[in-house]
């Protein structure tokens, strides 16, 4: 797996003082707040734990077109498909970016798409759940644009620069995203008791999943210390976590629909919600390539990409013929 080869980069984050002169410089440059550019010097573990990390969040955003996208010809008004349409194509954008931002760091689009095709590559696991009813383009929109907001937000203020400023404009986007899955569910939780039923099905489903968004726990978290120090990832997992459940319950009372957890209790002394750990076994059968999804997503990228063979080839063509007409021209 590409992600092993930055295994290294685990739970013991190297003491600024045992560092060699160029990389202790690098973390101070960091440390100060500075962005790191593309021409910049950097470490190669930074360079490939970004590429893994920019690559897997390109990925979701080009994945996670497909379980909404499956709803654009079946969306119930002409606002709604429209609506729909839009937020599908935002995340169209949101993909070339981030790939953007990666090709920044030395790796091409043609290895990013290689990677993601022969399993080298993850994409976030919330796209493995099948999207079954309307109900769940509700769902999808208020709680995975919305862990995906609380996660990107952040991001915002990572050390890479490139990364960073894709995120500004990704996270204006997402949350006009977040607010349309609101709104659907809003309409269906206000509708007929059959449409609350669908709505409640769907926070059902999508609950657990969105948790597990935030990645495994934190004593678990391969990247997570480094990807710190680094400033690759500005908060750990189980902080996103904590954050999005307090932001969520109080939407889902608004909504009249039940978080379907058992324990979820809030706890005055931490100002938090308590509440039930996704089930992680699940989570790593998910990434392992196991979920309900994942052979039907990753069949359906690799079928769009031998589809668009003809246009990538004509469009070489075409920049070659353009490039000699230039060149004869001289
Ligand atoms: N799914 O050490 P850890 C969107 C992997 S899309 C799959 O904690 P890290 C949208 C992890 O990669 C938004 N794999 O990792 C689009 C690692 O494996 P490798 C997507 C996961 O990187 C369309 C291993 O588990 N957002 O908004 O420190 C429609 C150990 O984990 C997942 C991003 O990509 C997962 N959920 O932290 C609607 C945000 N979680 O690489 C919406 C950017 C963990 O060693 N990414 N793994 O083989 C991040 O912030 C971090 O990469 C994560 C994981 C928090 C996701």
């Amino acid at each position: 797996m590409y992600a092993q080869m930055v295994k290294s980069t685990g739970k013991n984050v190297q003491a600024l003082e045992d560092m060699p002169p160029e990389e202790r410089a690098f973390q101070e440059r960091i440390d100060r707040g500075e962005k790191i550019e593309p021409k910049d010097w950097m470490p190669d573990a930074y360079r490939k734990n970004l590429i893994r990390q920019i690559g897997q969040h390109a990925h979701s955003e080009i994945v996670g077109q497909l379980p909404e996208g499956n709803w654009i010809t079946r969306a119930p008004t002409l606002e709604r498909k429209a609506n729909l349409l839009a937020k599908v194509q935002d995340e169209a954008g949101h993909g070339l970016y981030l790939y953007c931002a990666a090709e920044t760091l030395g790796v091409s689009r043609d290895e990013l798409f290689e990677m993601l095709h022969t399993g080298k590559m993850k994409y976030s696991s919330i796209f493995n759940y099948p999207t079954l009813t309307w109900a769940d383009m509700g769902a999808v929109g208020w709680l995975v644009d919305g862990a995906a907001i609380m996660n990107q937000v952040p991001l915002q203020r990572t050390s890479y620069g490139p990364y960073a400023r894709a995120m500004v404009r990704i996270c204006k986007e997402e949350s006009f995203h977040q607010r349309q899955g609101y709104h659907i569910m809003m309409t269906m939780a206000n509708g007929s008791s059959e449409q609350k039923r669908m709505a409640q099905d769907a926070l059902n489903r999508f609950w657990y999943p969105s948790l597990m968004m935030f990645g495994p726990s934190d004593k678990d978290s391969v990247h997570s210390a480094q990807s710190m120090a680094w400033k690759i990832k500005m908060n750990t997992n189980d902080e996103l976590r904590q954050k999005f459940v307090d932001e969520t319950v109080p939407q889902a009372e608004y909504l009249g629909l039940t978080v379907p957890d058992e324990n979820l209790k809030w706890n005055e002394e931490r100002g938090a919600y308590d509440f039930s750990e996704p089930d992680w076994e699940e989570f790593y059968n998910v990434v392992s390539g196991n979920g309900p999804c994942n052979v039907e997503r990753l069949e359906a990228r690799k079928k769009a990409w031998s589809d668009g063979e003809w246009v990538r080839e004509a469009m070489l063509a075409h920049a070659e013929k353009k490039a000699m007409r230039k060149e004869a021209a001289e």
